[in-house]
């Protein structure tokens, strides 16, 4: 039996209804490609219409070409077929948009005669972000019906736009009053009719002149934000080489450019990126789990994370109580708030009216746990330490209500220890968000031993209210993320130790893709806090263990980073950034030598080897003692809360992409020098013999 196709076609008072029905978004699988080719013919044989209206079911126009199908062979007819077919027709097509047209969409739309968006409608080309250029005409369409410059603003951010900047754009003919975009795409169908329009071709009208100036400026600009990337950059020059060339010649250009892009790593790592996001929200063992009602949310401890986490909470429309110590720090904490959102209004994120009703009506900041006993959920986020934190939990044991989730947000301890202090662990959880909470997209939601599946449903349903993304992680030092972070601290540390200069580490780390290297990192988070945790573990650690004395030296000289003025890096008025220290370099040369280190050169490409072997190699570790539970979670977490380069896909992409016997091998003779740091993870032997990947691996059953 043949399945019924995604694109209905109907016509009556001389217009053709073309319904295209691909839930979840209307992506452009072939079926739906196949579909709008075939509607566009029965148009043209159609006797009773005069018009034709384009439109979608569901929650949107088409989000673009079906991005499953990439990298599999094209199937026919190709998109840049079906636009072109569309575009021929005799017969006026309107588009009429809802929701998100993105990509192939609006490369459809721009194939249409005449587009219209009901209120609310947003589009974009992001195709660079996935690695790839509009791929259907959108590099050769849009210059003409938006002009050069917005066109390459548009195509090498890949940002959306709402409705209203279309029409001032010039991308869309009419904004809809009414919001069902049947309707709205026959009034304007109506209309044209009534005119008399014929079919306006956007491949028709001339190409605008190009300005070699701006355009030089803007390869400046996109070279500068896209690092790393080649897409944005490929995307321009498509755009900037079909001005100069006949419409088809422009065409083909970009045909090639896709296909070039399609076959690239970076390509494959977006993509990778992109379906891990949603993955990630994809929990086998919650099927049919109803999460628990969650609208009233309890804070405890007003710092910046709690701040920041109330400003997310209250934007995702949610009523916050906030619990401090004192009428001080609870208004400290309030006035924190008032800025963030204060900050979301400016960046358009909310407006002024629903922040200022949020702060006077829906939010308070109280010095009781009383109020607590009210809330749903409540989200613990006081000093980092097992005592607090378990004293904090007994209160709320006593005061919430049977059934209210008890989250902490400690980012090292262990979950099932704070669990234990109450005498309802089956609640407990942990939801580790990351600083600025209002603005980072990454929550671990942490499952400890008792807590229950409903409350693992609660924090995903938290997690997408709130519009993050949420990665489940066993219990562990770190969780999944700071237990990364330590691993590949750790090598760099050592690499210090033995002759590299912090200042050559952040450059090759940054080199890879990172916004910072971890000596960056460390003078922004303040280097107290690493020096206190080494204090604490001092008494336990393993003598094989190495330290890195010189961070110690540093803080016991006061420097404690950008807050002193002085840390890896100097900062002033001159260098608010840092400038490398003169002095660092006899610092460290005196170190090793009190430690009897000789020191060595390292290269660039060594200096990555060992930081990206470290961090795959805990990675494998997390995955094989099932801290995380697949591959992906672990790179979302990396992408999102670590600033690992997107475009590399995460390091457990990266390792596959990479190849596993190279990343063991090259462990194999680190441990040569340190065999405690440089442990072989066991799954990453074990699949680089046998030719495995990280994203796939065969567990001890299959792989016998
Ligand atoms: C392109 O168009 C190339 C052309 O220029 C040239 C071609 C020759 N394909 O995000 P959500 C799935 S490149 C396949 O959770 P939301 C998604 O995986 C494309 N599947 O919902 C998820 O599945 P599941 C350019 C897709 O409401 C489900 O739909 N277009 C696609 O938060 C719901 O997605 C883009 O880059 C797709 N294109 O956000 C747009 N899109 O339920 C990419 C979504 O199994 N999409 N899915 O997990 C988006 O940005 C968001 O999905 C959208 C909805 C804003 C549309």
């Amino acid at each position: 039996m043949t399945e019924p196709s995604p694109v209905r076609y109907h016509s009556e008072g001389g217009i053709a209804f073309i319904e295209i029905d691909n839930p979840p978004v209307n992506a452009l699988s072939a079926a739906v490609r196949q579909g709008l080719s075939d509607a566009v013919a029965r148009l043209a044989g159609d006797a009773d219409a005069r018009i034709a209206v384009l439109f979608c079911a569901g929650r949107t126009f088409i989000a673009g070409a079906d991005i499953s199908e990439f990298g599999k062979p094209p199937v026919p007819p190709i998109l840049p077929d079906v636009v072109a077919t569309l575009e021929a027709s005799v017969k006026p097509i309107v588009a009429a948009l809802h929701g998100t047209v993105l990509g192939g969409g609006l490369e459809i739309a721009l194939g249409a005669h005449c587009r219209v968006a009901v209120p609310g409608t947003r589009m974009g080309l992001p195709e660079v972000t996935l690695g790839l250029l509009p791929g259907a005409g959108g590099t050769q369409r849009l210059p003409r019906a938006v002009g050069v410059e917005a066109a390459i603003d548009l195509i090498t951010s890949g940002r959306q736009i709402d409705a209203r900047k279309a029409l001032d754009l010039g991308l869309v003919d009419a904004l809809a009053e009414e919001t069902d975009p049947r309707a709205a795409g026959e009034a304007e169908a109506r209309r044209l009719l009534a005119e008399g329009r014929a079919p306006r071709r956007l491949s028709g009208v001339p190409a605008p002149a190009v300005d070699a100036d701006a355009v030089h400026a803007w390869r400046a600009k996109v070279a500068k934000s896209a690092r790393g990337q080649i897409a944005p950059l490929r995307a321009l020059d498509t755009i900037v080489a079909g001005l100069g060339l006949p419409f088809a010649d422009g065409m083909a250009q970009e045909r090639q450019a896709f296909t070039d892009l399609m076959q690239t790593p970076e390509r494959a790592a977006l993509i990778h990126a992109f379906f891990a996001e949603r993955r990630a929200a994809q929990q086998d063992d919650l099927a049919g789990v109803d999460a628990r009602p969650i609208r009233r949310l309890g804070i405890v401890g007003g710092g910046t994370m709690g701040q920041g986490i109330a400003a997310s909470a209250l934007t995702a429309g949610m009523d916050v109580t906030l619990v401090e110590r004192d009428e001080a720090s609870a208004a400290k904490a309030a006035a924190g708030i008032g800025k963030m959102l204060d900050g979301a209004v400016k960046r358009g994120k909310l407006d002024a009216d629903t922040a200022s009703r949020m702060q006077s009506q829906v939010f308070r900041a109280v010095t009781s746990y009383d109020p607590l006993a009210q809330v749903d959920l409540v989200i613990e986020a006081v000093f980092e330490s097992l005592e607090v934190k378990q004293e904090v939990f007994r209160t709320l044991d006593r005061v919430c209500r049977p059934g209210a989730v008890l989250a902490t947000n400690t980012s090292y301890l262990d979950v099932d220890l704070i669990a234990g202090a109450t005498t309802r662990p089956q609640d407990v959880i942990g939801l580790h968000f990351f600083s600025p909470a209002n603005v980072m997209r990454l929550l671990e939601i942490v499952v400890a031993g008792k807590t229950a599946p409903d409350v693992t449903a609660t924090a995903f349903a938290l997690a997408k209210k709130m519009g993050k993304i949420g990665v489940r992680s066993g219990v562990c030092d770190g969780f999944i993320g700071n237990r990364m972070m330590l691993a590949y601290r750790t090598a760099a540390d050592h690499l210090v130790l033995d002759g590299a200069s912090p200042y050559q580490v952040d450059q090759a780390v940054v080199a890879l893709g990172f916004p910072m290297g971890p000596y960056q990192v460390g003078d922004l988070a303040g280097l107290d806090i690493g020096y206190a945790t080494r204090q604490r573990k001092a008494p336990t650690r393993d003598p094989r263990e190495r330290v890195p004395v010189f961070a110690d030296r540093l803080v016991e000289s006061g420097r404690l980073g950008r807050k002193t003025g002085r840390g890896y890096y100097l900062y002033d008025d001159a260098s608010p950034q840092g400038r490398p220290d003169p002095e660092m370099d006899g610092m460290l040369a005196g170190l090793r030598t009190d430690l009897g280190i000789t020191p060595r050169d390292f290269s660039t490409e060594e200096i990555q080897a060992r930081y990206m072997a470290a961090m795959v190699n805990e990675g494998a570790k997390i995955l094989d003692e099932g801290i995380a539970a697949r591959a992906s979670d672990i790179d979302v977490v990396l992408l999102h809360g670590y600033g690992f380069p997107r475009w590399k896909g995460g390091p457990m992409h990266w390792a596959d992409a990479t190849g596993l016997d190279s990343i063991a091998a090259d462990i194999r003779r680190f441990a040569a020098e340190d065999p405690y740091f440089w442990q072989l993870s066991p799954l990453l032997a074990r699949l680089a013999a046998q030719g495995g990947t990280l994203a796939e691996p065969k567990t001890g059953k299959d792989a016998a």
